[in-house]
Parts: C-alpha cells; structure tokens; sequence
C-alpha cells in the first residue's frame, strides 16, 4: 500500500528548527512525547497549538505533535471514510478499513507504536491519574470520531484505550484529543515555566481542589481580598487555604453525590436538601 504525504505541515513542523529559537532555557534535543492525531478535521487544531504553552513547548521541541488526515487513506473513489449503519439507524459509522489502516501507517512511520487512544463518548472519564500515566508514554496516537461513532471491528483490532472526557456528546473527538494534548503536556518537564508550576495544586497528590485566588486591585466593587493572605504570615497563609480547599472539595463532593431525576426536563432544579 502506498503511504501518501498525508502528514499535515504545521503544529511541531511549522515551527522554526530548535537552534533558532532565541530562549536561553531548555530546548530538547529529542521531544519527550510525540502526539500522533488522527482525524477528519486537521485545522481544527491550528490555532490552539499556535499560542501559550504548547506553542512554546513545541517550539522548545519538548513536545511534538503530528497531524494526519483520516481521509489519506480512504480508498474508494468517493474519498469516502463513512458509511451508513448495517441494520438502519440515523448517521454515520466511521469505516474499520480506512482508520485501522491509517493507524497502522502511522505507527510504522517512527518508533514506538505509541499508545493508541480512542476518543469516544462511551469511553472511561478522563481523570488526572490517567493523565499522570500518559504522560509517561514516549508516545500516544490520538484517534478522533466522527458522526455516530466507530465501527466495532476498529475497537477490536486495535484495542485502544476508550478516552471520554465528560458525560455530555460533542460533535467530535478534536476536541477531546485537544483536552488530552493540553492535560498532559503540562506534566512534561519544563513545558511550563517556573510561575505556572503551581497550578498543579488541583488535582495534586492528595487529590484536593485548588484553592481560591486574587490578585490586585485590593478591593474591587465592594469585594476585598482576605485579610490573610495580604498579611504576610506564611504560616497562616497556608493553613487558611489548605482549609479552602478542603472546603471545595468536600462541597464538590456532596455535589456529585445528589441523586438525578430521571427523565428530569432540562434546566430543572435538583432535590431539595433538608
Ligand atoms: Cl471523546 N467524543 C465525543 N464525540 N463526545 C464526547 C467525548 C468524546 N467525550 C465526551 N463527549
């Protein structure tokens, strides 16, 4: 089978060569997790691999990220890569010969295969601890849905792990593959810089929300900052938000637990707590 210039040029190739960026901070020889993404919908990630932090962290070469069109490998005259679902039902249902194929290709393009994720609404929900694990990968391919879903013989054959980031149905799996990029990129070492590490606190060890945060001006439409934390007593300082986020957290948590109405119309309130 022949392998077409399928790869879209931009994202990690877009960007000058390591040797001409000028930053005296670190700059990969080799990245430290490639992302394969396959999808329908390349340009979708243009922009968002463009600015902030992945822009620097691809440009800097600690991360790389390549972008394939799904229809490269459609094989029909059409370019077609979907199909309507044996035994009727509204949509379409993405083709196991040209996906799996695509998969194929790109994994033999480099070493190592990579983790192969599968982005799909019936997937597990994403967590930080899975985060915490792809992000020890050399590798992950990223496979975005379309339409209806996948069909099942692409699951079968590939075995990817099942990524949903939500209980909600978008059009694609762009999105989520965006989500997965973004969450676990900023766990690679240095991607970011030594102001932002300290957002990791959400999610941390302990497994606590992140507490609350402000900054100037003092008081703003009647609202102040707490006393606390413009008093210079570091002590205090921490003990007052180590208790906000356990507030948070227990308040979150009670959240979740409430019981949903089934068939509830939209917008309706929850149960009332005693
Ligand atoms: Cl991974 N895909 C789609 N299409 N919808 C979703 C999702 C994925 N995760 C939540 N909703």
């Amino acid at each position: 089978m022949s392998t077409p210039n399928h790869e879209v040029k931009s994202g990690s190739d877009a960007v000058p060569p390591a040797s001409s960026v000028e930053d005296s901070s670190t700059v990969a020889s080799r990245p430290l997790i490639r992302f394969d993404v396959l999808t329908l919908f390349p340009n979708l990630f243009e922009g968002f691999l463009s600015e902030s932090i992945l822009k620097r962290a691809l440009e800097r070469n600690l991360i790389a990220v390549h972008r394939h069109d799904l229809r490269t490998w459609a094989s029909n005259k059409h370019h077609q890569v979907d199909d309507r679902p044996f035994g009727g039902g509204p949509g379409m249902v993405l083709m196991a010969p040209p996906v799996v194929e695509a998969v194929e290709a790109v994994q033999a393009l480099t070493a190592p295969p990579g983790l192969v994720l599968a982005m799909t609404p019936s997937g597990r929900r994403l967590d930080q601890e899975w985060v915490r694990r792809l992000a020890t990968q050399p590798r992950l391919i990223l496979l975005c849905g379309r339409y209806e879903g996948f069909d099942e013989r692409i699951i079968e054959l590939l075995q990817p792990e099942l990524v949903s980031i939500g209980d909600y149905v978008l059009s694609g799996g762009e999105v989520p593959a965006m989500v997965v990029i973004d969450a676990v990129s900023r766990l690679i070492p240095g991607v970011l810089g030594d102001d932002q590490s300290a957002v990791e606190d959400s999610f941390g060890p302990e497994g606590l929300l992140d507490h609350p945060h402000y900054t100037r001006p003092r008081l703003y439409r009647g609202l102040s900052v707490p006393e606390v934390l413009t008093s210079g007593n570091h002590a205090e300082i921490a003990r007052w938000r180590r208790e906000q986020a356990l507030q948070r957290t227990r308040q979150r948590f009670r959240e979740a637990v409430l019981p949903t109405i089934p068939n509830a119309p939209y917008g309706s309130a929850p149960p009332a707590t005693e």
